[in-house]
């Protein structure tokens, strides 16, 4: 019996699609037969179908590649991708690559799970490319065990600083292959000191198990690099780019790291950030840092993805001229081309910090000829610890459809990041992952929804919000239509609900600084982080337009003069770009102080009804779910009435206007 949840590949037994004789045959043409990925593939569809329907499948393998029934008279397949068909008696999967056959495979073992029929979802055909060449999930787990931001127990790859690797290490790898995910940063970028020796012999063998299980997935591991490691770990006193000492003593490292480990995709680097050692130190740039590296891992095919969290965390909030929303632009912008071919910047969405509320950072479109990748945060840092439900696709889908305007077509940040506007090979997503070693991975049930989530939407940017819930819930949950129906009535407002109740219109943080969790309006007031709300007796936000910071004139047009204008720039950002007065007038025609009284009312008491709904479910549902869901609830509850209480309280004894509606306010 295993100790945790086994989610979307837990395959329980199934009544629809049980007299559909295709399945119980499958013809898989296009990708080497011997290649471990379609092993891997076939035993899947072996266990889900044997478990689901009780069907043994017969598997016949196709020839390689028969142009003409593989290209269906178009272009080739791009590898990963696949076609599934359906024959007179069996189901075709044809794929140019191991991987493409493996997401057909789940992908039919989705179809039969959600119990949606077999017959009618393939008998067109359906050709499916994944629209993110990189899908990535980046893990901030440390050596020790811990997780910085993990809200699920501890790591599943780390114990007393020795890598684990278990049943639970390869189920992790289905899991996320069954959604699409092609590779997985195992370490926390802010790279201790243990973990600098993860490029040391010391972890090798381990490292190039762990390569090998995730390669038999499709997934690529990459590891979080200490910038400073010819110091950390190499003898020598400096780190500088530039320095020959330097570069040969990367070359030897390199050269061993990827001669022991095979499989490894390359790495992720956080420099000059927050504390973190970088090429700033010796009056480098960004580029001579990120482009020493790249050229060094090229003649193995490895790339680098280079943050860009480069910001002065050591402002004085008496200081009304620095805008850390400008240091990613600042920083990373006036060398846009100057980054080699194997370099990708990776952008979290805001220019924050996964507040719930953000502008798309204004360097997804800003950028024209550098790879670029999105960073996107499934565990909940600011969004309720896995605690209060906050599901985030929603708000995946408004940051990959925000208009950049970086070209005269309507490029959105998806068509950056999947290589569509700008023709990258190397782009892509990636979200730094909300798993953890607690039996149902996510601490919160439903916060499996966003790790489902995130894949679904990384492969299939077209899929809606709606769908991908639905599919996690029928999945994991139930088939019943009524419960499907009520627990994805509780995913899709849970995002906009708990911005209600937390911070207003794109003013952010007002959270306890050492945890990020529970409300504190003046938290991050009077400190140094850059992460200021400005509020005085007259007013509220930050003027970040052209007569405060600048920040606006960031973006393309015609987004920098909407977003500059009070009049033109959307409510839910209105404070994020201004400081504007109590009694300013909202698009929505309330005032700004009326609409943080009625938003704070009113998503506290949202927040209680998605609870009663939730509690209705009782008896509907496994019980392990339910009572791990209520008692979340419960908290988010109290975390809610505190949000509520302590914001419209804050503001009414700022500003002296009462509510309209003349609730209570303490
Ligand atoms: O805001 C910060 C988080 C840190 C994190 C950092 C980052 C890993 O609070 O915990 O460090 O963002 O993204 O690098």
């Amino acid at each position: 019996m295993k100790t945790y949840a086994d989610l979307w590949i837990g395959y329980k037994e199934r009544k629809a699609n049980r007299d559909c004789t295709q399945l119980g045959k499958f013809y898989l043409s296009g990708a080497d037969k011997a290649d471990k990925i379609v092993k891997n593939a076939v035993e899947e569809l072996k266990t889900g179908l044997k478990a689901m329907l009780d069907v043994e499948p017969k598997i016949v393998f196709g020839e390689a590649a028969a142009p003409e029934e593989i290209t269906n008279g178009k272009a080739i397949l791009d590898s990963e991708e696949y076609r599934i068909s359906l024959r007179e008696d069996c189901v075709a999967i044809e794929s140019k690559s191991g991987a493409g056959i493996l997401y057909g495979v789940f992908d039919v073992l989705r179809t039969v799970a959600c119990e949606k029929e077999i017959g009618k979802t393939y008998a067109a055909g359906k050709r499916v490319r994944p629209a993110n060449p990189l899908r990535m999930l980046d893990h901030w787990d440390n050596m020790d065990g811990s997780i910085e931001r993990g809200y699920s127990g501890e790591s599943f790859f780390y114990v007393n600083n020795e890598i684990v690797i278990n049943e639970r290490t390869r189920d992790y790898a289905r899991m996320i292959a069954a959604v699409g995910i092609n590779g997985v940063v195992i370490n926390n970028v802010n790279v201790k000191q243990a973990a600098s020796y993860m490029i040391t012999d010391r972890y090798f063998d381990k490292l190039t198990e762990l390569g090998e299980i995730f390669a038999g997935y499709g997934i690529r591991l990459f590891l979080s690099l200490n910038y400073a490691s010819t110091i950390e770990i190499g003898g020598l006193d400096s780190a500088d780019p530039l320095d020959e000492n330097v570069i040969a003593w990367w070359k030897d490292k390199m050269a061993e790291v990827f001669r022991r480990i095979p499989t490894l995709g390359g790495f992720l680097v956080k420099a000059d950030s927050e504390g973190r050692p970088g090429p700033f130190t010796y009056g480098r740039t960004q580029v001579d840092g990120a482009n020493m590296l790249a050229d060094i891992v090229k003649e193995y095919n490895g790339i680098i993805i280079w943050r860009c969290f480069v910001y002065n965390c050591r402002q004085d909030w008496r200081d009304k001229k620095t805008d850390r929303a400008r240091a990613g632009y600042d920083n990373f912008m006036p060398m846009d081309g100057d980054y080699h071919d194997n370099v990708i910047l990776q952008i979290k969405n805001g220019p924050m910090d996964f507040q719930i509320r953000e502008p798309i950072s204004p360097l997804l479109g800003g950028l024209k000829k550098t790879n670029q990748m999105l960073e996107v945060q499934i565990a909940q840092e600011y969004t309720g610890h896995q605690i209060d439900v906050c599901y985030l696709i929603p708000e995946f889908k408004e940051i990959l459809g925000f208009k950049t305007y970086c070209k005269e077509s309507d490029d959105t940040v998806a068509d950056i990041i999947s290589g569509n506007t700008f023709e990258n090979r190397y782009c892509g997503i990636a979200a730094v992952t909300n798993t953890g070693n607690d039996f149902n991975w996510t601490g919160n049930y439903l916060a499996g929804a966003n790790l489902y989530g995130f894949g679904r939407l990384a492969f299939g940017t077209g899929l809606s919000s709606k769908e991908i819930a639905e599919e996690f819930v029928r999945m994991t949950i139930s088939q019943d239509k009524e419960v499907v129906d009520q627990i994805v009535n509780i995913l899709l407002p849970s995002r906009e609900i708990y911005e209600r109740y937390t911070s207003p219109l794109g003013i952010g943080w007002m959270v306890q600084p050492a945890t990020h969790y529970g409300c504190s309006v003046d938290g991050y007031e009077y400190d140094r982080w850059g992460t200021y709300h400005r509020a005085d007796h007259l007013g509220i936000g930050v003027d970040r337009t052209d007569k405060g910071t600048g920040y606006a004139l960031q973006y393309n047009e015609p987004n920098a003069s909407m977003y500059n204008d009070p009049e033109k720039c959307p409510d839910e950002l209105v404070l994020f770009f201004h400081h504007l007065p109590y009694t300013h007038k909202l698009h929505s025609g309330k005032t700004v102080i009326q609409h943080i009284y009625d938003t704070h009312f009113e998503g506290y008491e949202e927040a209680r009804q998605l609870a009663k709904e939730w509690y209705q479910l009782k008896g509907k549902i496994d019980d392990v779910i339910f009572e791990n869901v209520s008692e979340r609830f419960e908290r988010q509850l109290i975390n809610a009435r505190e949000w509520c209480d302590q914001v419209n309280s804050y503001f009414f004894r700022k500003s002296g206007i009462p509510d309209e509606k003349g609730r209570q306010i303490w």
